[in-house]
């Protein structure tokens, strides 16, 4: 226990800032695009960013507006669209250079910036040094270890969410014959409990609303979600419901920049002017205390209808609901006290906000990872949904739910299949075009799948894309994991963490990216992609690849499929390789709602994915109406002294892709190893500001520590600490899981501050 911390010299803390935006945003924007890019690259990309006939943004999952501008992109778009379309390479004099005990020493930021991956590497059984390997004997010896396992749940398909439509129908295509449901992804670690609670209750697990139901909204809730940083093109869309009368309110722990003040960083009378208040209401507040906040606004609804309001929409609740009588039962008995206890805030708090609830019934709830990385996230989202019903704020224009989704194409891949809980209609669909029998048994999801190389069950680790080893949880348990795998497999266009902590065998498949030609046998291929608001439409790159022994994602799958199946494959995975038009046919005759798919994506902007709750209000659960649900208000227990940590984004990162060390908008500069407390919670703890502290958690009485973070004074709710992401992940526990969706709970991981060792 006498090990210190990493260092950071150059980091700086400076002042909160109170708005989004402004000539920062501009600078900022222009120093990475030109830095990675240079000036031709950055135009050239940057003008195809989101437009017609160009590719989709790499970063967030917000979608465009049809009248889309000529400049379609946020400041964190660009930097992530200057990740990919750097002018870097990882030479094969590097990995010569550097030994994967080398590459494990690195930090993911200096990882990253090494460039683009640019042909197929291989560590062999025990190796120190990846060494270079032809695609053909990459997918062999893949192919080969795969073929000698003594079941196919023995393999596990790792998914994040940037992959196309069409590599993510391929990928679980080959998974399935290959004959597991091992498909673990990005998504359990993200919104599973979104799309769990939202199936359960109004049966589709998806967002209800368009971007013109924001525009036309009267009140938007925006809860744990951070849009300033995450979703910037999120706050055009909020500016434009405000000049259209729509209220704001921020539900939030901390305060965000993005949810106080945005200036337009693309209009230049905006740029230097007051900007646009966006929040009329900011609640500081607790961590997980959202459950509560919402059962409370129900009961003063209740109470309100007892007083004569009129705001229930009996009507709906009647014709289209179930449950709302056990609901109102139970919110009759709500103890104010614990709401007090679990949201930090006070009646009147929780009144104004009612105010706006009762004084609008187009009302649309936004949230992200602030509601569905906690043990109750399921129950917490069914409440929103309780009360969105209550007030008929579903299938109504300007009204409806809007889980904010992460990854771009996240939710495109589950609708593609990805996912260890098939339904069994998307099996039969699947084994009726492709002639086989896939298997029925559910897979492991994330948390699973590590369990499961933990102990020896999973052997064969492939991730199509993503930084599994770092973006999950415990990673101590996580790392182990990995190392105790045969071989890892990594489909990627960048080095991260998951390079260097590999099985006993590894390859690296480098892929091209979305900004990249995508040239078959001559002939320029698309692909597809689902927004956040179920847009379907098709991502074009237009740059030549980082290198010509660049194969695309849907190249990849068709190559390891080919040779891992053989001639036992009922599918032409070479013909399916060379036009991904053939893929996006079979695509339209097993995936619901994608008939002519090749026709439809091809019109301008695309089209939408139908939702029942919202184009016609039926709900397709197991009732046909949709459900209120009773919920347990509970309190997650603090133990004197510690505080509830909650994991967040930096400005300057992409998940586990450092861009850069600063966090403008909340005032940190050069570094990232520090922990956000409210000053009155430092005075209590008896520590000091600026102090360097260790984390540590006690979770099931095992303890975890991460180590060396500077102790910082920020408006954050009393009796909560923040951190980032993923350097906090040694700290979340593998045992501790949403109930109902198994996410990971990164938002709620009680932590202890202890003065950290000198590192002298
Ligand atoms: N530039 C950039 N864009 C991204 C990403 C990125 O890393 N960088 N990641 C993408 C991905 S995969 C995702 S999922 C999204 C993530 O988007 P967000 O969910 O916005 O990301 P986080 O940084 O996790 O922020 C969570 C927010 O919830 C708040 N919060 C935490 N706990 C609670 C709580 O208990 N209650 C409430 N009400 N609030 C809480 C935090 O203070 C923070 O503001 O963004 C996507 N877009
Ligand atoms: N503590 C904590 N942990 C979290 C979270 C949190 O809030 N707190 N958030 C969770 C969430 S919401 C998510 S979504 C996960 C993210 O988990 P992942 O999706 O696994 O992680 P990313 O960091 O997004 O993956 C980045 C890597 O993807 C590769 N890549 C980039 N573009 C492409 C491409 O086009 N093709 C391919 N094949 N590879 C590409 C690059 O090699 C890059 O290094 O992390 C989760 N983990
Ligand atoms: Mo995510």
């Amino acid at each position: 226990m006498s090990e210190a911390g990493p260092t950071e010299p150059g980091l700086g803390i400076g002042k909160p800032k109170q708005v989004a935006g402004g000539v920062p945003a501009v600078i900022s924007t222009t120093r990475h695009a030109l830095g990675e890019m240079g000036l031709v690259r950055s135009l050239r990309t940057l003008s195809k960013l989101n437009q017609i006939g160009g590719f989709d943004c790499p970063g967030c999952a917000w979608p465009e507006p049809t009248d889309r501008s000529h400049i379609e992109f946020c400041e964190n778009g660009a930097k992530a669209v200057a990740e990919e379309a750097t002018t870097r390479r990882v030479s094969r004099q590097f990995f010569a250079d550097h030994g994967v005990a080398d590459l494990a020493r690195m930090p993911g930021f200096e990882l990253g910036k090494q460039g683009r991956i640019t042909e197929p590497m291989w560590l062999p059984p025990g190796g120190t040094h990846y060494e270079p390997i032809s695609w053909e004997a990459a997918f062999e010896l893949i192919a080969g270890k795969l073929r000698a396992l003594p079941s196919p749940d023995g393999a596990a398909f790792y998914t994040s969410g940037r992959t196309s439509n069409e590599a993510a129908f391929l990928y679980q295509l080959f998974a399935r014959s290959f004959g597991t449901n091992n498909l673990p992804d990005c998504s359990n670690m993200c919104h599973e409990s979104s799309g769990t609670a939202l199936s359960e209750t109004i049966g589709v697990g998806k967002g209800s609303v368009t971007l013109d139901d924001i525009l036309h909204a009267g009140l938007i809730l925006i809860v744990g979600q951070n849009p300033g940083t995450n979703h910037p093109r999120m706050l055009t869309a909020l500016e434009r419901a405000k000049e259209n009368g729509a209220r704001i309110v921020a539900v939030n722990p901390l305060r965000e920049a993005g949810l106080i003040r945005f200036r337009h960083p693309q209009r230049p009378k905006d740029l230097l002017g007051q900007g646009t208040d966006l929040a009329d209401l900011y609640l500081q507040i607790r961590v997980n205390g959202d459950l509560a906040l919402f059962q409370a606004l129900g009961r003063l609804m209740l109470d309100a209808e007892d007083g004569g309001a009129r705001l229930l929409d009996r009507e709906f609740i009647a014709t289209h609901c179930d449950g709302f009588e056990a609901y109102a039962e139970h919110l009759r008995l709500l103890d104010w006290d614990l709401v007090a206890e679990a949201t930090g805030l006070t009646r009147s708090e929780i009144e104004a906000v009612f105010e706006l609830v009762a004084a609008n019934d187009r009302i649309v709830v936004c949230w992200a990872m602030g509601l569905t990385q906690h043990k109750n996230s399921v129950p917490t989202i069914r409440e929103v949904v309780n009360l969105l019903l209550a007030r008929g704020s579903i299938g109504r224009p300007g009204a409806g739910v809007c889980p904010v989704r992460g990854h771009s194409n996240v939710q495109g891949d589950r609708t593609m299949g990805i996912y260890e809980k098939p339904a069994a209609s998307f099996l039969d669909a699947l084994g009726a075009e492709f002639g086989f029998a896939p298997p029925r048994e559910h897979g492991y999801d994330v948390v699973d799948t590590i369990r499961a190389m933990r102990d020896g069950k999973v052997t064969v680790f492939v991730g199509m894309g993503g930084n599994f080893a770092a973006a999950t949880p415990d990673t101590d348990v996580t790392e182990a994991a990995l190392r105790s795998c045969e071989l890892t497999v990594q489909v990627s266009t960048k080095l991260n963490r998951s390079h260097a902590v590999t099985g006993r065998e590894a390859v690296i498949l480098p892929c091209l990216g979305r900004t990249e030609l995508d040239l078959r046998r001559g002939k320029a291929q698309a692909v597809t992609v689902e927004d956040s608001m179920s847009m379907v439409h098709l991502s074009t790159g237009n740059l030549r690849p980082a290198s010509d022994e660049l194969m695309s994602e849907v190249a990849i799958v068709c190559g390891l499929a080919r040779h891992t199946l053989g001639e036992s494959s009922t599918v032409e995975w070479e013909r399916l390789a060379d036009d991904y038009d053939l893929v996006r046919e079979r695509i339209a005759r097993v995936v619901p709602d994608f008939e002519e798919f090749n026709e439809r994506v091809r019109r301008p902007g695309g089209f939408v994915l139908p939702h029942p709750p919202r184009d016609k209000r039926e709900f397709p659960t197991a009732t046909g109406r949709a459900r209120f649900t009773v919920n347990e208000l509970t309190v997650v227990a603090v133990p004197e002294g510690r505080l509830l940590m909650q994991t967040v984004r930096s400005h300057d990162q992409y998940n586990t892709t450092i861009y850069g060390l600063e966090d403008r908008y909340r005032g940190v500069h050069g570094g990232r190893r520090v922990v956000f407390v409210h000053p009155d919670d430092v005075a209590a703890l008896g520590l000091e500001e600026g102090t360097m502290v260790d984390l540590v958690g006690e979770h099931d009485g095992t303890t975890r520590v991460a180590r060396g973070f500077r102790l910082v004074g920020y408006p954050t709710a009393r009796g909560c600490c923040a951190t980032y992401f993923p350097e906090a992940n040694v700290l979340v526990p593998l045992g501790s899981t949403a109930d109902g969706s198994n996410t990971p709970t990164s938002k709620s991981i009680v932590v202890r501050l202890v003065p950290a060792v000198s590192s002298g």
